[in-house]
Formats: C-alpha cells, structure tokens, sequence
C-alpha cells in the first residue's frame, strides 16, 4: 500500500506497548514525542534515540513526531519568542537527525481538544468522548475553576485567567501574525531537513471560551498554507476535528488539499454531529457517523496518497481501560478497518 500506516505511542509509559502495536497487521511507523520536557525546551538526542532504538526493536519506524508542542509565548508574541524560535528549529533539526520525516503541531491557545466528557456510554456499554453544549452552558473560565478533561492541568487558574486575557487582546488577527512569524522561521529549517510540518486543527474548530482559534475552515486551511509556500509546510488533516463543524466538507478537503500535495498526516476517525452542534466519538466506519470514511479514504488513494495515516481516537471497549481515546482495542479495529478501505480503493484504482 502507498499509505504509510501509523499509531501513536505514548512512551514507556503507555499501557499499550510496541509489542502489541506491532502485531496490528500493515503497522509501519510509530508516533511519538520526548515527553520528559516542558514546551519551549530543546530536547535530548538521547531521549529521541531512545525512541528510535525502542521502536527498531519491535520491527518499527519511528519516523512522525507528534507533537512538538508551540510555547504560548510564541502564539502569543510576548516574552523570549525568539529564543523559543530557535529551540524550535533546533527540535526540528534532532528530529530530523533521529530519522523523522513528519512533525505535528497545533496553534490552539491554551488548550489543546476540548470535550466536555471522555466516558460517555453508548447503548452497547463502549465508552467515549463527547462534546455536548447542555454540558458547557455557563461554564466561564474567566470566573469559575473548571478543569475540562483533556485540558493541561499544570496551569493555575489564575494563569489560565491571564492567558484567556491575553489572548482576548491578541484577537484572530494577532494570532495569524505570530503564525505568519512562526512559519517563515521554522519551514525553511524543516525544508532544509526533509522534514514535512503538519499543523493539526483546531479541536473543536471554532472559538471557545472567546479565545481565537483560526485553524478551522477551509478558507483559514488556505491562508495557512499561502504564508510560506512550501511542500514542508503541510496539514495533519483530522477528520474528527474538521468534521465535527457541519459548514466543513472534510471529503471535499481531503481531495483539495491532497491534490496539492499539503498533506502530510491524516488522522482519521468518525464523529456524530448532534441536532445542537454537539458530538460524540464514534466507531471508525462510516455507518456509525457522520463523516463518510470510504469516500475519505477514496479521495486520498485517487490522489496518489503516500504520507502517514492513523486511525485515531478509538472508543473504550471489551473493558479496556486507559488513556481516553487512546487504547488499543478500538484504534486496532480502526486500522484493520482502514486497511480494507486502502487495499480496496487502490486495487479497484489499478484494475
Ligand atoms: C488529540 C490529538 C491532538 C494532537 C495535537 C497536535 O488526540 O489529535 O492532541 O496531538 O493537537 O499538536
């Protein structure tokens, strides 16, 4: 197959190991990320060789990072700016070094996805994450001390009250200054390296709690990849995340931007669209959402695809516990599942 199949690992840590991930049929490369370092820190050849080593182990290439994460200060434009810059390019340049081709990274202000429950039960006894509106009614982190699953939790709300104000003042228009800024210093290192960015976007992809969030749509998927032209500066085109706002045609931007060979990263998995605008994590198959993954799956394999793919989030099932959206038995469905998809859609291609 053309498609380069993934699955993210969190590290020595993960109670999914290599070894398991390893013995899903077609598993080709593993992403992952230095996890003992905070935001803004350059890290060590050690901890990604490590990696490297660990993977090679278990027949496995370590080869996408996800993420490296942007410091506020860069989104923000305040502070040592262009230092974290250059620690930047420099994780870039390591990366690159410990064998990696892919680099994921969002530009969502202070907070990563948002749900609003990671345990919701379906009818069958699976669990998993859902965003329901009811649930954020009169939730205002400018007042109350709310911890949203998923949310860092190493701010204190006092400084989550002073990022919210900072960014209030930034506005989308300053956000899109400092990404402009971010992108004509770090693409030009990842193009020198062969290394392909792959901005994730934003989770859900419209504002939350008033902060600006630009990587949502269409037009903002064009702006972002018209500041610097360049096969490095790419999308990690998530369908849950894009597809969980009904204005985006995720199968329409799929084709798109594939055609224009910005993709470097598809994540891919299936959520229900409710009649509110709320949604729920859902099995990968097109009959239990709202997105329809063949014809995903067809777009990217009609375009020639040949970047990385990853079933994401997986629901809980069969008792599995673990990180949410993140164990083993749901996304392992998930990949088998898209390994069908592919071997259908490039066999039927060449026929
Ligand atoms: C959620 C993930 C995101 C993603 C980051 C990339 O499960 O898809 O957290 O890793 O946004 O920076």
């Amino acid at each position: 197959m053309n498609m380069k199949l993934s699955f993210r690992w969190y590290g020595e840590d993960d109670p999914v190991s290599l070894e398991y991930i390893s013995q899903i049929p077609g598993m080709r490369s593993i992403v992952s990320a230095v996890y003992d370092c905070k935001p803004g820190e350059v890290w060590s050849e050690e901890s990604l060789d490590r990696i490297k080593r660990n993977c090679e182990e278990h027949g496995l290439i370590f080869d996408v990072v996800e993420s490296v994460p942007v410091h506020e200060d860069i989104k923000l434009g305040r502070g040592e700016v262009d230092t974290l810059l250059q620690n930047y390019c420099e994780n870039i340049r390591r990366c690159a070094k410990a064998g990696v081709k892919c680099i994921t990274y969002n530009f969502m202000p202070v907070f990563d996805w948002t749900r609003t429950q990671l345990d919701k039960a379906a009818p069958d006894g699976s669990t998993s994450l859902v965003m329901y509106w009811e649930q954020m009614k009169g939730l205002d982190p400018l007042h109350d001390d709310i911890h949203l699953p998923g949310w860092d939790s190493s701010y204190t709300q006092s400084e989550v009250r002073e990022l919210i104000a900072a960014y209030g003042t930034l506005g989308e228009e300053g956000l899109w200054r400092n990404l402009e800024r971010f992108l004509k210093t770090v693409v030009p290192v990842a193009e020198e390296c062969g290394v392909k960015l792959a901005i994730h976007p934003d989770d859900p992809p419209y504002p939350i709690f008033g902060l600006p969030r630009i990587i949502t749509c269409e037009e903002n998927l064009d702006r972002m990849l018209s500041i610097v032209d360049s096969p490095s500066n790419c999308l990690c085109l998530c369908t849950g995340s894009l597809g969980c706002a009904k204005s985006n045609d995720v199968t329409a931007m799929v084709k798109k931007y594939a055609a224009m060979n910005r993709i470097a990263f598809m994540h891919i998995r299936n959520v229900k669209i409710m009649e509110d605008g709320s949604f729920e994590e859902r099995a990968h198959l097109s009959s239990c959402g709202s997105l329809d993954i063949y014809e995903i799956v067809k777009s990217l394999t009609d375009a020639g695809y040949d970047g990385y793919v990853r079933p994401d989030h997986g629901r809980m099932i069969w008792g599995e516990t673990g990180r949410p959206g993140y164990g083993l038995f749901d996304r392992a469905l998930g990949a088998a599942y898209l390994n069908g998809l592919f071997e259908a859609c490039e066999k039927r291609k060449e026929a």
